[in-house]
């Protein structure tokens, strides 16, 4: 008799423990269920992107969004917010850091205040031209970076261009000495404070919807940047010389968030977004080449003074120190950099 409880109660030990294991079992595979065909639940994610609906890189965030919705069966589905509806650049970046904004496209020049190293891409002459910035950005230098906003909480998905960026002031300026005690807006890096301070300017970092009222009402008499952005943001209405010296060519990166992306996303379609970004650029890049043109054109159509540049070494040589000033891992970067053919 005895021996029969103790059976029985094997037997009951052995039954509770079957249904636990199979119900632990049938939990863990639930997870990759919802997110098969079967059960397909869809993901929004948003990107914030300063630039207005027509510009090139919020066109290259769009294609992006299309590449990642077809390739994940429209799983995935990247809402786009243009025109800085989700807040100026390094008020993104802090939220994207934490959250609350799942992707942006943004300049590495403001990532560089969270992310250091990205420096090593954005100092002034650094490249010869475009081709040579893409085969930095394609190659291994460009991955390695793209990875090294990881330790920040970011996750990197691609590159885009962003041309090359020139001077634009009140009153003309030939050479780096005619820049002398103007007041000129950078972004908000301090490497870019620096670089404006050594060709003797008055470096004023702020946010870029404010550059326009700064213009405006005299707070600054200058800033720089590219010929669309000199155009789309209205730039060119209140700051009519342009001096062409192109100190800087800073590419756009497509950052996303650790803490958002792993909560929602699982690692693979984490790939496949890195992918669509990857095979957005080049739809990018074709975007820009063109609208360049058109903002150049526009710009001379208003009337605007070009003042070309032919020999950039009298900007390039004031630039020495800050090169000697960054740090070893960033002057060993910009070896490689100098290197890439
Ligand atoms: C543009 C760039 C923006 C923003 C802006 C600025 O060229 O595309 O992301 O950084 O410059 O000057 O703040």
């Amino acid at each position: 008799m005895r021996r029969q409880n103790i059976t029985l109660s094997n037997i009951i030990v052995v039954l509770i423990l079957a249904v636990v294991l199979l119900l632990g079992g049938c939990a863990k595979k639930e997870k990759p269920q919802e997110t098969t065909a079967e059960a397909p639940q869809q993901v929004v994610l948003r990107l914030a992107e300063t630039h207005p609906p027509d510009y090139p890189t919020t066109k290259g965030d769009y294609k992006f969004a299309e590449l990642v919705k077809e390739r994940t069966n429209g799983r995935i589905v990247i809402e786009v917010y243009p025109s800085s509806q989700l807040g100026e650049e390094k008020a993104v970046i802090e939220q994207v850091q934490f959250g609350s904004i799942d992707l942006t496209r943004v300049s590495i020049a403001p990532v560089g205040a969270f992310v250091p190293i990205l420096n090593a891409l954005q100092l002034p002459y650094l490249y010869r031209d475009s081709d040579h910035m893409w085969k930095v950005l394609k190659g291994d230098i460009g991955k390695e970076l793209l990875k090294s906003v990881e330790d920040a909480g970011f996750i990197g998905f691609g590159w885009f261009e962003a041309g090359a960026r020139s001077f634009y002031t009140k009153k003309p300026v030939r050479t780096p000495d005619d820049l002398k005690g103007m007041k000129i807006r950078v972004m908000e890096n301090d490497l870019m404070v620096a670089m404006v301070n050594a060709l003797g300017g008055v470096a004023t970092p702020m946010p870029y919807g404010e550059v326009y009222s700064a213009l405006q009402t005299g707070v600054i008499d200058g800033a720089e940047n590219n010929w669309p952005s000199y155009y789309t943001s209205g730039h060119y209405e209140v700051a009519k010389y342009y001096t062409l010296d192109e100190h800087l060519r800073v590419p756009e990166i497509i950052i996303g968030s650790k803490i958002s992306l792993s909560q929602k996303l699982t690692p693979e379609e984490i790939e496949i977004l890195k992918q669509a970004a990857w095979h957005a650029i080049e739809y990018q890049r074709e975007q820009w080449a063109a609208y360049e043109k058109v903002a150049e054109e526009k710009v001379r159509a208003a009337g605007n003074t070009i003042i070309p540049v032919e020999d950039k070494s009298a900007w390039q040589a004031r630039m020495k120190d800050l090169y000697a000033k960054q740090s070893p891992e960033i002057q060993e970067i910009v070896r490689r950099i100098q290197e890439v053919q």
